[in-house]
């Protein structure tokens, strides 16, 4: 409950009126030189931070414990490699205490996830793919904070950058699904893993869906899962590569389990992005209300993506909404060369967090955009631009919602040079979900 009083008083009604009066201003700029207004609103957080100082950040991933404060998790990757150390930070309420996790410059891709109070931290350690004579493979790690690091199993796995580790840990005990293969030769393509354990029991990995089951003419991959937990069942989804002759499609899929005594039952996998797009990069999140709310990118050209959202409750799947707003996205061609969406949910809070930028964009470089719902994701609130640096690659972020409803979003930001690759620090800000009273001034200054 402290975290909410600070939160409000934090943003005092004075300081939003200044804020909203800057924000109207550069916007009628914007009016006058481009001649389009364009819906994005500044957000206004209650903290921020760069919590890596490192410029070397990348892979950020985010979580928030119980008692409101978050946990930030990357790799410092030195310029000219390719992996890094894995570096915790925790934010103790009076500042940032950093950690290196692993010293063995070998790790990528990690997940966090809080049970209760505590944090429970996953990885992909060794040589991802790059090229099959350096497909040397790695394995997966779990280290409850505190305690000691083990290999989730004992098998070898081979995959590349879309490998993505995601590890949920509940009372019932964990949850990990990742995409792999279990050769260097079809590391390009993997299946699609789940892994669970009992709260202190030895890891069981079992394929769930193989890289053509769900391909129309073979030749499929498995790529970018994520894993939700909703109402004791779990649910999976993936991007889903199918490729017949030259013409290669992307699919977001989805899955569910029940897990009893006997390990996980599934139900049959279903696609969920429309049949004519190019749907890639998914992420989950359930709300604690028994749905689930998945985003994915929508890739129609380099210069024209979409952020797609789709809800599961009790009645079924929703329609899909389009998140990003009217204007089509757009990103840099360095990397990561597609937009890339996270999501959280708490109750009726869903927040849904990209990169990119839009056609009045005066800059090509990303800023990262926060879209709330506060009614369970049918009704979606201001586009709001949490990074405002204008002139500055930000990107990959990820997002996190407190028990106190206070939003959390961790990404890259670029910190300058030549080397687009290299040279980035890990930004975090967190604050209220919405901020209502920066719009409105924007519309009666422009009139
Ligand atoms: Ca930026």
């Amino acid at each position: 409950m402290g975290e909410t009083n600070s939160l409000k008083s934090a943003m005092t009604a004075q300081k939003a009126t200044q804020i909203a009066w800057g924000v109207g201003t550069a916007l009628a700029l914007a009016l006058l030189t481009v001649g389009a207004v364009h819906a994005v609103v500044g957000w206004i957080p209650a903290e921020t931070a760069n919590v890596s100082q490192s410029g070397e950040a990348k892979n950020v991933a985010l979580a928030v414990g119980s008692g409101g404060k978050a946990a930030a998790w990357w790799v410092n990757v030195p310029t000219g490699h390719r992996r890094g150390d894995l570096i915790l930070a925790q934010n103790s309420g009076s500042g940032w205490t950093t950690q290196t996790v692993t010293t063995t410059l070998e790790a990528r891709w990690p997940s966090v996830v809080y049970s209760g109070t505590d944090l429970f931290l996953a990885w992909f350690q060794g040589q991802l793919y790059t090229q099959p004579a350096t497909a040397l493979g790695g394995w997966f790690w779990e280290q409850k904070v505190g305690e000691a690091p083990r290999r989730v199993t004992d098998t070898q796995f081979y995959s590349g950058e879309w490998v993505r580790p995601r590890l949920r840990v509940g009372p019932e005990g964990g949850h990990m699904v990742f995409a792999v293969a279990l050769t260097s030769t079809q590391a390009a393509r993997g299946d699609l893993y789940y892994l669970y354990r009992d709260p202190s029991g030895p890891w069981f990995s079992t394929v769930v869906v193989t890289r053509d089951q769900v391909a129309a003419n073979g030749s499929g991959g498995v790529f970018y899962p994520d894993l939700a937990l909703a109402n004791g069942q779990v649910h999976l989804v993936w991007e889903q590569m199918s490729q017949s002759g030259s013409a290669v499609t992307y699919t977001v899929f989805h899955i569910s389990a029940s897990v009893g005594p006997g390990g996980p039952v599934w139900a049959e996998p279903s696609r969920i992005s429309l049949p004519d797009e190019n749907a890639q990069r998914p992420a989950i999140a359930a709300d604690g209300m028994g749905r689930v709310h998945v985003v994915w990118t929508d890739y129609i050209t380099d210069t024209e993506q979409y952020v797609r959202y789709r809800r599961l409750d009790s009645t079924g799947w929703s329609g899909i909404q389009t998140i990003s707003g009217g204007e089509p996205l757009k990103v840099n061609q360095i990397r990561p060369t597609i937009v890339w969406p996270a999501i959280a949910a708490q109750d009726d809070l869903v927040c849904v967090a990209w990169h990119g930028f839009y056609p009045d964009a005066t800059t090509e470089a990303e800023e990262i955009y926060l879209r709330c719902s506060q009614d369970g994701g049918q009704t979606w609130g201001m586009v709001q631009n949490v990074s405002r640096s204008l002139d500055r690659l930000s990107l990959m972020p990820v997002v996190a919602i407190g028990i106190d409803k206070s939003v959390h979003v961790l990404w890259e930001e670029f910190q300058g040079g030549n080397n687009y690759f290299f040279n980035y620090d890990a930004l975090y800000a967190a604050g209220p979900p919405e901020v209502h009273a920066v719009f409105l001034p924007i519309v009666l200054r422009n009139r």
